[in-house]
């Protein structure tokens, strides 16, 4: 027997003991339902536009004081925020596991990526380094300088509710700026939730100024008053291509920074050497993992014809088998769908495959006791032809196409011919082969792995994609210049005045 869990109870009890004011969440006009059962769980406030352009100048007010606060002691402030997170970890993950559906692991992981954003982030706080460059005129010295930026606007997804706020949120206060945060209408209490535990870290802090972070319930009305308002200096917006189509020409046509983080049709390719059990494991959790609503999750798959029949057979074995289940009462591999736009969306993509002449086995509903409205699936793996139709759009859904291979030439061609391209993995033991994926002609992915999955990437490397994905960086690496401006400064300290090029320009 499992136990039952009352949601509305638990959420309202993870909110209270987490700090969040329950005026935010009852009595408000924007309902919130978890997709574990399908049930309302909030009621929240929302903010308007008006609203927004008010909270924006408070964002704004606070730049000016932070800017100037020294960058080592602004990682204090996220010192703290990680301090406070690890103590909040398994509230946080449980809250991510109600509002977004995932499996406890992923929940908590969840927040262990908002820990490890902030370590890093601490690091980085000692380390917003420029160059010194070697100027043409002697007596002269040329640098660079870093400096805050302004207002960062954040839009984040459902499927990452808290994680990818920390991406953000962490780089841009140490780099100096204030946030504003809108997040996803399908997941509103987990930002409520991070906000609170933010605002502990910052009671710990101490001098800061207020408005630092700021949460904004409510529709796209905010994320569109976030991307037109001229103190916003920069939106980094994580959701599908579509919004970022309209996103990313508004910012770019008052000058404004963009980061896009959008969709992904990501691949793998099992070629003839691969190791196959290791193969298998990584394609099970990435084209399954978070009921296949990453923007890093594996739908694409393209398999040697050498070990098609041995690997193909194993891999609809372990999807016929894997535990689909209610994430908050049992050990589950497979939570639900978000809602049933989501499970409508991937009944679609499997009729259109089925059309092409793809073969399904899988993604049919599981009933889960007394929860029409909750939507669990069986994953889909579909043995495709060859790839067309729904194969070359993004389903965010449980569903891998698999196709056979003979030609490494050609199955890099079709691995690189979707409009996305965010995440990619090869599996091989030969070297010609996982090289020439990672070179120039190879995959023209932002995340090109080998013998690993294409999900569950780590926060130190800079995470993101070309082409439709929208080309943004957030997290690791120098994804932190994106949040700075960049000052060329050259010093004359000698007595003459040589111009560069050497041009001369004498006046009496
Ligand atoms: C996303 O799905 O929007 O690599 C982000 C991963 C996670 C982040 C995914 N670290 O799967």
């Amino acid at each position: 027997m499992t136990k039952t869990v009352d949601v509305s109870q638990e959420t309202a009890a993870i909110l209270d003991k987490l700090g969040v004011a329950r005026s935010a969440w009852t009595g408000g006009d924007m309902a919130s339902f978890s997709p574990v059962s399908g049930e309302e769980i909030a009621r929240l406030k929302t903010v308007s536009a008006a609203e927004t352009a008010t909270a924006i100048e408070a964002a704004h007010a606070a730049f000016k004081e932070w800017r100037l606060v020294p960058a080592p002691k602004r990682g204090e402030l996220i010192r703290l925020l990680g301090e406070e997170l690890r103590a909040a970890k398994e509230d946080l993950g449980r809250l991510v596991s109600i509002e977004a559906g995932k499996i406890t692991s992923e929940g908590l992981g969840e927040v262990q990526e908002m820990i490890d954003i902030c370590d890093f982030a601490v690091g980085l706080s000692r380390q917003l380094y420029g160059l010194t460059i070697a100027t043409e005129r002697p007596g002269h010295r040329m640098m660079e300088t870093w400096h805050p930026l302004g207002v960062v606007g954040i839009i984040s997804a459902f499927n990452f509710p808290v994680a990818v706020w920390s991406w953000n949120a962490a780089l841009a206060i140490v780099c100096g700026n204030p946030v504003v945060w809108k997040p996803s209408e399908k997941t509103p209490l987990t930002a409520l939730a991070s906000q609170a535990i933010f605002e502990r870290a910052l009671a710990r802090f101490g001098a800061a100024p207020k408005n630092l972070s700021q949460v904004l319930i409510g529709d796209r009305t905010i994320g569109e008053a976030l991307v037109d308002h001229p103190k916003v200096a920069l939106v980094s917006a994580t959701g599908s291509t579509r919004m970022g189509k309209e996103v990313g020409p508004r910012l770019a046509k008052r000058f404004a920074r963009s980061i896009l983080e959008l969709g992904g049709n990501n691949a793998g390719i099992v070629c003839p050497s691969a190791d196959l059990d290791m193969a298998l494991r990584a394609i099970a959790f990435g084209a399954m993992g978070t009921a296949g609503q990453r923007c890093t999750t594996l739908r694409r798959l393209f398999v040697h014809e050498s070990v098609y029949d041995e690997l193909v057979p194993r891999l609809k074995k372990a999807y016929a088998s894997v535990s689909v289940g209610n994430p908050l009462e049992t050990s589950a591999l497979v939570g639900p769908l978000v809602d049933k736009l989501a499970f409508d969306g991937m009944q679609k993509a499997l009729a259109a495959a089925k059309a092409e002449g793809g073969n399904v086995s899988g993604g049919e509903r599981v009933a889960e006791a007394g929860k029409e409205t909750a939507y669990y699936v069986k994953p889909a793996i579909v043995e495709m032809p060859k790839q067309a139709g729904p194969v070359l759009e993004e389903t965010f859904a449980p569903i891998l196409y698999v196709m056979k291979y003979s030609d490494f030439d050609a199955v890099l061609e079709d691995h690189n011919a979707v409009g996305a391209g965010l995440s990619s993995s090869i599996f091989t033991l030969n070297m010609q082969e996982s090289e020439r994926f990672l070179a120039a002609d190879g995959s023209d992915c932002g995340i090109a792995n080998v013998n690993i999955g294409t999900s569950g990437a780590e926060i130190g490397g800079a995470f993101g994609g070309e082409k439709e994905t929208g080309g943004g960086r957030e997290s690791g690496s120098d994804a932190w210049r994106a949040y700075m401006r960049r000052a060329t400064n050259t010093v004359n300290y000698s007595k003459a005045l040589p111009l560069a090029q050497g041009v001369t320009f004498d006046i009496e």
